[in-house]
């Protein structure tokens, strides 16, 4: 018979997300603990996102641990490898890498009334935990374009979070669908190498110059040397960036400066008009993601690439055709077309007290949680990067750690309090969210675009509609009067 492994806290992924958990539940005191992890090392998203000149559009400072600064980096905004290589270095100091489980699948998380405890599926066998942190990541399974005979292309076709090295681009012509922020990455760095280079794109986005540099030694050597300096400029970009939120959530008005610049960055870049043309934003600015490149609209310009805005319509084994009736020979088909976020494929596989999964439960109800973290009928169930969390403007590690300080505190209340289980009240999590609901309804994200932040309601529930310290406040402390709670061994209250 097999032989069910128990555990107090069982983490699913090893991102940015689920190795924070790791890390600072077990600096709580939280040691038995075991992190699952499908991928052969840690790093999530900037494991996966390997592709040509994959890089962050937040500031270094503060797109790292606040227990974890690095005086390192070498740019503004850092490249893929750099933040892959801080998460390994971090896990590694943080001594938790012998708790994470390398190339392990879940499969099923199942809440068991009875006991108060999840069993857990996976590839390694059967676990039995108390508590479940999901650290998944909102952008984690690649969303492919449902085109028309995409399965008949005879070349490679491959997803940009799913980059084929092996593939050579060089000399050949390849297609890239999607403009989004990855898109805008991937193309400037190719262009040059490649024959010839088409870019389907169905919405043209918004973009601002990228304020990007290296840091100079002297530089780096005063983050090492001067105490409290890094913290400084950590906290001047964190204000920065928080002024956006007026315009984004408050003030359509507070967002003509930014308006400005974009427009006026395009008119600089872009000389022939009926490229600008095609590329001029249609829709309000932040309402999709505002993207940072000083490379995008220049390269759009080289002989060897062309921007195709006639929808596409089929795919065939040779190219792709568009609704111009005109057939583009490709040999490598890049898709750039972002990420299943309200819809993830890893919510059918979570099931709570009543057996309903958590994707049938969003996809009736609407993908709701309570502060971004536990969702009521799931007790013990802590979801990371969940709903209403995600950000266009700042680092996601801020409301990580926001997650986790609230995370950290249910646990030592359940230890204190000795509680078997904690299960967030309908009531209490209805009115949050129709507090929030109320508070995205007139914000920029629901000025009209299509945008991964949005349901196909036209609800925004990925994104977080305030400012992110509003959020740091309310996820402080566990409030334990909002959940139903069993003591260890009797019935719900
Ligand atoms: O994905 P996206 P992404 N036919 O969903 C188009 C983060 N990120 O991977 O706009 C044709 O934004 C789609 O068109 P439209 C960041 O949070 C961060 O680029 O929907 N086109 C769009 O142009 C970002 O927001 C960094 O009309 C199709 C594109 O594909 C998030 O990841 C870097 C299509 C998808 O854009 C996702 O970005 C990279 C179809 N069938 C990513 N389907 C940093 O720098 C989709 N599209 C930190």
């Amino acid at each position: 018979m097999e032989q069910v492994r128990t555990v107090d806290v069982l983490v699913v992924g090893a991102g940015f997300s689920g190795l924070g958990a790791a890390i600072r539940l077990t600096q709580d005191g939280f040691d038995d603990l075991v992190v699952l992890e499908r991928g052969t090392d840690v790093g999530g998203t900037w494991r996966d996102n390997s592709y040509p000149g994959a890089a962050c559009d937040v500031p270094s400072h503060l797109y790292s641990y606040s227990f974890a600064l690095n005086p390192d980096w070498s740019r503004a905004f850092s490249p893929q490898g750099e933040i892959y290589d801080y998460i390994r270095r971090v896990t590694h100091e943080a001594g938790v890498r012998d708790k994470i489980h390398f190339g392990v699948e879940v499969t099923a998380v199942d809440f068991d009334e009875a006991r108060g405890r999840w069993t857990v599926e996976s590839s390694e066998g059967t676990y039995d935990a108390r508590v479940v942190v999901l650290g998944v990541g909102a952008l984690c399974e690649p969303k492919r374009p449902e085109i028309e005979g995409i399965g008949d292309f005879a070349g490679q076709v491959f997803h940009t979070a799913r980059w084929d090295h092996s593939v050579t681009l060089a000399g050949k012509r390849v297609a890239v669908i999607g403009t989004g922020a990855s898109a805008i990455q991937v193309v400037p760095s190719i262009a040059p190498t490649v024959s010839h280079l088409d870019v389907y794109q169905r919405t043209a986005p918004w973009v601002l110059p990228r304020m990007d540099r290296t840091y100079p030694q002297i530089e780096r050597k005063a983050y090492r040397r001067i105490p409290g300096l890094q913290r400084v400029m950590r906290t001047l970009q964190y204000v920065s960036r928080e002024f956006q939120v007026v315009g984004l959530t408050r003030s359509r008005a507070a967002l003509a400066p930014i308006r400005a610049i974009g427009r006026a960055h395009l008119a600089m870049q872009v000389r022939d008009r009926s490229l600008r043309e095609k590329v001029t934003p249609r829709f309000e600015i932040g309402c999709k993601r505002i993207l940072l490149s000083n490379t995008w609209y220049p390269t759009l310009t080289r002989d060897n690439v062309d921007l195709v805005t006639s929808p596409i319509t089929r795919v065939t084994s040779s190219g792709i055709t568009t609704a111009d009736g005109v057939e583009h020979p490709a040999d490598v088909l890049v898709v750039a077309t972002g990420f299943h976020v309200t819809d993830s494929p890893f919510f059918e596989r979570v099931r709570g007290a009543d057996g309903r999964t958590l994707a049938d439960k969003w996809a009736a109800d609407g993908m709701e949680a309570y502060k971004g973290t536990t969702v009521s009928g799931y007790p013990n169930l802590f979801v990371l990067v969940g709903p209403a969390t995600g950000l266009g403007h700042s680092s996601m590690i801020y409301m990580i750690e926001s997650q986790l300080n609230y995370l950290a505190d249910a646990l030592r209340t359940m230890r204190e309090r000795n509680l078997q289980t904690v299960d967030v009240r309908e009531v209490v999590q209805e009115a949050y969210n129709s507090e929030l609901r109320a508070s995205t309804g007139d914000t920029v994200w629901t000025t009209g675009c299509r945008s991964w932040y949005l349901d196909d309601k036209g609800n925004a529930p990925a994104v977080w509609p305030d400012f992110t310290f509003s959020f740091r406040n309310e996820t402080r402390e566990f409030d334990l009067s909002a959940y139903r709670r069993t003591p260890s061994g009797a019935a719900a209250q």
